[in-house]
């Protein structure tokens, strides 16, 4: 299948019932060539990932696994800002198709009423300095039932359907989803990350708001200033320094 329409993203769509990791195969895919805007969505994964080495809870029939091929002109240290570019894909892609609109917690979460109801995988193939090929991973629950989480996640994870009472239908949000990812790139190729920074701005949880951030065993607390070219986390420090946080977990405080 296709989106059609003269877009990038969704020229060539490749839809399986079961696999281990869309991101995996993508990669794959990507390897051996798969043009730019090659998309591939899942019924279900086994080893749907995380990050670092985490799992990704992917039931059957009821979510989006979806993963993406890009090959932009970017230097490796900019990639991350691909992901600022879905966040803000699957925020207006959930504010279309349900009405309520979810809040980003940086770097990779889309949350509502504060749990997360979407997460991004990102994961690149670079050489010292370009980009070969990104694959944006996106992961949304969508009309995924609270009995359907295991335990431990019932508290902090959510789905479009628990937050807005309704179903929603998978193949219309993919659509939403492939077309603002497609609008968000063609400007991002032609504006640059500036666009992507203001727009994840309005959706983020914390701008401008006090934050503290964990980093391993070290706490940091101080407003949260925005985003830097690489994705890292701008704070204010008490002493009117700025620190650059390239990951760590962020709470408003
Ligand atoms: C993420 O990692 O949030 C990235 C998720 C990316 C998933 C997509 S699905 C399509 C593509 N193919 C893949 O294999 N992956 C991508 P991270 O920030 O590390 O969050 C993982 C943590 O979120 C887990 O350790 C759980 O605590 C929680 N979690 C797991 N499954 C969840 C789910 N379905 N909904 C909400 N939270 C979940």
């Amino acid at each position: 299948t296709s989106l059609g329409n003269g877009c990038l993203i969704g020229r060539r769509i490749v839809c399986c019932g079961e696999t281990g990791s869309t991101n995996t195969d993508a990669f794959l895919l990507a390897e051996q060539g798969a043009e730019e805007g090659t998309v591939l969505l899942a019924e279900r994964q086994l080893a749907g990932k995380g990050r670092l080495g985490r799992r990704w809870e992917s039931p059957t029939g009821v979510n989006l696994y979806c993963s993406v091929i890009l090959r932009p002109e970017l230097p490796p240290y900019e990639a991350p800002q691909l992901t600022f570019l879905s966040a803000v894909a699957v925020a207006r892609a959930i504010q279309i198709t349900t009405g309520l609109q979810p809040a980003i917690k940086w770097p990779n979460d889309l949350l509502m009423n504060g749990r997360k109801v979407a997460g991004l995988l990102n994961e690149m193939n670079a050489e010292t300095d370009r980009v070969g090929f990104v694959i944006l991973g996106i992961g949304v629950n969508l009309n995924m039932r609270a009995d359907q989480f295991p335990a431990d996640l019932r508290t902090p994870a959510t789905s479009l359907l628990l937050e807005s009472g309704a179903p929603v239908s998978r193949q219309l949000f993919a659509v939403h989803l492939l077309r603002e990812l497609d609008r968000e790139y063609l400007r991002f190729q032609q504006e640059g990350f500036g666009p992507v920074r203001e727009e994840w701005a309005r959706y983020c949880n914390a701008f401008g708001r006090e934050v503290q951030v964990d980093v391993g065993p070290n706490s940091l607390q101080g407003p949260f200033m925005g985003v830097d070219h690489d994705g890292a986390l701008l704070m204010k420090l008490s002493d009117g320094r700025v620190e650059r946080i390239l990951s760590g977990d962020v709470t408003v405080i």
